[in-house]
């Protein structure tokens, strides 16, 4: 079966508030930078308690494959989406004014075995949207194709960069 999805939009990037949107547009930007879809949205796990099982529950029925989640502080919002989606899901941590984001980290790092979220570093959104982009690069079909090879050159300007610095 191929992973295609007729070109629609596979990735879905929240975050619980739009405070939140200077730490995670980096994701959307590394998304773009491989040409991949995504939609933006605020779903407070707090403030939009329903918003935001309504919006785990129908992800995966809407196409998405992958949902990138970034919140600050108590940040329900990766775990508690896992919950309610059979999709992948990608946390953010986002640093708040106190505790460096060490509490928003420990957050969404420490979710009870059952309910997996994938954690990035603190503000690590870039790698949230790569880390998207290689689970969209692992499926089959002419999409999948065209984002491992586009990973492979990613990759490979790393190590050009790294070359030319004398690393
Ligand atoms: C969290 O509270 C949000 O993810 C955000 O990081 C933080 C602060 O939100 P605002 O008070 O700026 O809306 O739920």
């Amino acid at each position: 079966m191929s992973d295609d999805t007729s070109g629609g939009t596979q990735v879905g990037i929240v975050m619980g508030s739009d405070s939140d949107w200077p730490v995670m547009q980096a994701a959307a930007d590394a998304l773009a930078e491989f040409g991949v879809a995504v939609e933006v949205d605020v779903v407070s796990a707090h403030r939009q308690p329903d918003k935001m099982v309504a919006y785990g529950r129908e992800a995966a029925g809407r196409g998405l494959r992958v949902v990138v989640a970034g919140a600050g502080g108590a940040a329900h919002l990766p775990g508690m989406l896992a919950a309610v989606t059979p999709l992948p899901v990608i946390g953010v941590p986002v640093p708040l004014a106190h505790l460096d984001g060490m509490d928003s980290l420990l957050s969404i790092v420490q979710m009870p075995a059952g309910v997996p979220v994938a954690t990035v570093s603190v503000g690590g959104a870039r790698n949230a949207g790569l880390l998207a982009v290689r689970i969209l690069a692992s499926g089959s079909g002419p999409e999948a194709d065209r984002l491992r090879t586009a990973m492979l050159g990613f990759q490979e300007g790393l190590r050009e960069q790294a070359d030319a610095k004398g690393e």
